[in-house]
């Protein structure tokens, strides 16, 4: 049976840094570059968090035991997360996902799905958008990603699995049919253990078999998850990208009618928008804990930046001070600088007013409470288990 694709198709990415925390390690020290670099655990029962592809050549990688590896890989160099690095990599190339469009999903600290479809407009296809986000990301941080074009998550997913190391992939709706139908069952995100069992027991393997199934047999085993299944083997997906929750946040911004070009304006304006942000911080009775800068320059590309307030303030003075070194050190950073929109905004922290005491105790987040606040508790689980063991 032939399915047509939706009329105003949606183009989304899904990116994946190559070896991520393996490639961070090659960056950061130039000697392990072209070495196989494996990341995990150390000690006596560690597992391997990634391996540098260097090391998946000899049989390693993730979630292989460490002790594994050294066997496989005797010459290897074998390191223990850094995670704290890791995440201040992940904030760059989230920042430059969210120059593309705020429809992001963060699935990890390496991994996001990003709607581009309302994009298209301003910066060109998804394919020339996949190249110009690799292309910063290289920039911004030295390292190498995949980016998977498509119309669903699905199969924006699917082409970034296939496009790896360092590449780029387009799965067109025509193409999908048949790419899935080769796959086992159990690489749809819907199909679990459980339900991949039942489907096998009924001689359903492949994907290829789902799309010929017959309807009834389908419904018996599956009940009314049997029609979603069937479209998603067809490649049809129209879960949205769903953005992550920001931390709790107060701020103000402003998009100009005339760029903003020289620096003692800007200045001026950001004393403005910290007035009225703080306002509004005071009335909330929290302290913020973070700066943050939105910073777009024309036509449309976005920069943030941020710095930790210790401790934590309300005070318009401190709080512009802050702001103030961020703007300027950006501002001295950028070819031709100007700014079609500047947003000042303050992390919240709990905390009560300074003359409390106690109220130090409650210190700025860790990096696992920033990692937890973007991601749940799914962007720690993995390398939780490796942190405890090393
Ligand atoms: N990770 C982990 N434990 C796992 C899998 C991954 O700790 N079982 C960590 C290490 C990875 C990072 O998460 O560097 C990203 O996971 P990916 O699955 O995206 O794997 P990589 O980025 O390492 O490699 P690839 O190029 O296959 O994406
Ligand atoms: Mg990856």
């Amino acid at each position: 049976m032939a399915v047509s694709p939706p009329s105003a198709e949606r183009a989304i990415l899904h990116v994946d840094m190559d070896a991520f925390y393996a490639a961070v390690e090659q960056h950061d020290n130039p000697a392990l570059r072209g070495r196989p670099v494996i990341v995990g655990g150390t000690g006596r029962r560690g597992v391997v968090a990634t391996a540098s592809y260097e090391a998946r050549a000899f049989g390693v990688g993730s979630a292989l035991p460490t002790a594994i590896a050294r066997q496989r890989c005797p010459d290897g160099v074998y390191l223990a997360p850094r995670m704290a690095r890791y995440a201040q990599v992940s904030a760059q190339i989230f920042e430059v996902f969210r120059s593309f469009t705020p429809q992001v999903e963060g699935l990890s600290l390496d991994e996001a799905f990003l709607d581009v479809s309302a994009s298209r407009r301003l910066l060109g296809t998804p394919m020339a958008m996949a190249a110009a986000l690799k292309e910063q990301i290289r920039h911004r941080t030295g390292l190498a990603c995949t980016v998977g074009v498509a119309a669903n998550k699905l199969l924006a997913k699917l082409a970034s699995g296939l496009g790896k190391p360092d590449g780029i992939m387009q799965i067109s709706p025509e193409e999908a049919v048949e790419l899935l139908a080769g796959l086992p069952v159990d690489k749809l995100w819907m199909v679990g253990e459980k339900t991949a069992t039942r489907l096998q027991t009924a001689g359903i393997h492949r994907i290829g078999d789902l799309q010929r199934a017959v309807p009834a047999l389908l419904s018996r085993i599956l009940g009314n998850r049997a029609e979603p299944l069937r479209r998603l083997a067809m490649g049809i997906d129209e879960r949205p990208v769903v953005v992550n929750r920001e931390e709790k946040s107060i701020g103000a911004e402003e998009t100009f009618d005339r760029d903003i070009d020289s620096l003692d304006a800007a200045l001026a304006m950001l004393m403005r928008l910290t007035e009225r942000a703080v306002v509004r911080l005071r009335d909330s009775n929290h302290l913020a804990a973070v700066v943050q800068l939105k910073l777009r320059q024309p036509p449309f590309v976005t920069h943030t930046r941020q710095r930790q307030m210790r401790p934590p303030s309300a005070e318009t003075g401190t709080l512009y001070a802050c702001g103030r070194e961020l703007l300027e050190q950006w501002w001295q950073a950028q070819n031709e600088p100007a700014l079609r929109l500047l947003g000042v905004s303050f992390e919240l922290t709990e905390g009560q007013p300074q003359d409390d005491l106690f109220s130090a105790q409650r210190k700025p987040s860790g990096v696992e409470d920033q990692i937890r606040a973007r991601f749940g508790d799914r962007g720690l689980v993995r390398a939780r288990g490796l942190a405890k063991d090393s």
